[in-house]
């Protein structure tokens, strides 16, 4: 019944040896090694024909052993069953990847293109088809010029599948840059990318450009569905389905808080939207365990000082379960608006008075007042010489910390920070 050549399970950007962060760390289900094993699994409960990966399997800086030892067992377990295993060497594994490529010497695991050549392979499938395989692997961390510069692929009626690692848009960046026009332009019939932790099923002309993302979302800034993809090739292109396999899920999530009277009314609103969230989840994903929950807070409330003191004692320590899910708050931003009247209060001279002046400025995006301008440069300069301590070079690495805060993130700090002191400041009043 089905016309298909070729079934081909891939994921990309696995990082084996790094661990998610903000998230309870005893949690074996969590590991990226647990969601690896699953994926093996995968691909060996639907008998695919090729196993594909799309570079950044293992994560060269951290805990090499643990890496080596898991992608090992996996390999060994897809060749057992029979298994073509095609790869791609990444920015990150462009030295590990190869070496262990080597280590195993298996003829049914393919690295393509090592040390950043080109190289084609032709894989016969059960249906007795020919499916064809180019890529192309890192040979150092960074490559600054296209990689699609050097290559020239032959039309040919085969079906095409092109595998690389690498960024894909505008094409300028570290990591071999391409534009998608570029990939486009050649006969292949789906591109399999790695390195942006995104999933992205992109068409660009017709033709199938995907990102798997990372299998295992690895910080705040992965949010959504993240798994594995199964691509199926037949005579009229590829098609692709995302099987969302991970079992950890990063959720931003809006609460509005209008309706809450007390802290305690807080505390209640919050518990019930994760009580909600990890059932609603966890019936949509079977393999979900874990949702780590960015909370924005919206709404008027004159509670401002209450929220921030309740919401601080519950990130990192409040856990709901449903069923096999736990959510947690990983953190939490306050978007409310205050219950004070600020175009009253700006009317005085007095100290609640000069904030409220500031605060309407700031609330009204006014930024090129004076004092405005030049409180905003001394936040910029006093958040740019943390972010640039050499002490949190570690949280550079997460892509939430990577860069310091911009003008618009700078205007909403200050702007709820000057609302916190201004409950300071009529409490004291009081
Ligand atoms: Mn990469």
């Amino acid at each position: 019944m089905s016309t298909d050549f070729c079934q081909i399970l891939c994921t990309g950007d696995v990082h084996l040896g790094r661990r998610p962060s903000r998230v309870p760390t005893e949690d074996d289900d969590l590991s990226v090694r647990h969601i690896w094993d699953r994926f093996i699994e995968a691909a060996l409960n639907r008998e695919v024909d090729v196993v594909v990966l799309t570079g950044d399997i293992v994560d060269s800086e951290n805990e090499m052993y643990e890496a080596f030892g898991a992608l090992e067992r996996g390999v060994q377990r897809l060749l057992d069953g029979g298994m073509e295993i095609l790869a791609v060497a990444g920015n990150h594994d462009h030295d590990a990847f190869p070496r262990l490529v080597r280590g195993i010497d298996a003829d049914g695991f393919h690295l393509l293109g090592p040390g950043g050549t080109w190289e084609e392979i032709q894989i016969a499938t059960e249906s007795g088809e020919t499916v064809r395989f180019v890529g192309w692997s890192f040979p150092q961390p960074t490559v600054l010029s296209s990689p699609l510069d050097d290559l020239e692929i032959a039309e040919t009626d085969e079906p095409t599948i092109g595998v690389l690692h690498c960024e894909a848009e505008s094409g300028e960046g570290q990591y071999a840059p391409v534009r998608r026009d570029a990939l486009a332009r050649l006969p292949v019939d789906a591109w399999l990318l790695g390195h942006i932790h995104a999933p992205n099923d992109h068409r660009e002309a017709g033709q199938s450009q995907l990102y798997p993302g990372s299998l295992q979302p690895l910080d705040p800034g992965e949010p959504g569905t993240h798994g594995a993809w199964l691509v199926e090739v037949s005579g009229q292109g590829a098609s692709a389905e995302q099987i969302p396999l991970a079992s950890l899920r990063y959720e931003e999530m809006a609460v509005d808080i209008t309706d809450c009277n007390t802290g305690d009314d807080v505390e209640e609103t919050v518990l019930r939207t994760l009580r909600d969230s990890a059932a609603e989840l966890g019936e949509q994903f079977p393999d979900l365990r874990h949702v780590a929950h960015r909370l924005r807070f919206e709404g008027r409330t004159a509670l401002h000082r209450e929220i921030e003191e309740t919401l601080r004692e519950m990130v990192g320590t409040v856990r709901r379960e449903v069923d096999d899910v736990s959510a947690t708050i990983e953190s939490f931003k306050l978007d409310t608006r205050p219950d004070h009247d600020l175009d009253e209060l700006a009317r005085a001279d007095d100290p609640p008075g000069v904030l409220a002046q500031l605060l309407l400025k700031l609330e009204n995006g006014d930024v090129e007042h004076e004092r405005v301008q030049r409180i905003l440069r001394e936040a910029s300069k006093a958040t740019r010489e943390v972010h640039e301590s050499s002490r949190y070079e570690p949280l550079r690495r997460d892509s939430e910390t990577r860069d310091s805060p911009d003008r618009e993130e700078l205007r909403s700090m200050l702007y709820q920070q000057g609302l916190l002191l201004l409950d300071e400041l009529h409490a004291s009043r009081d």
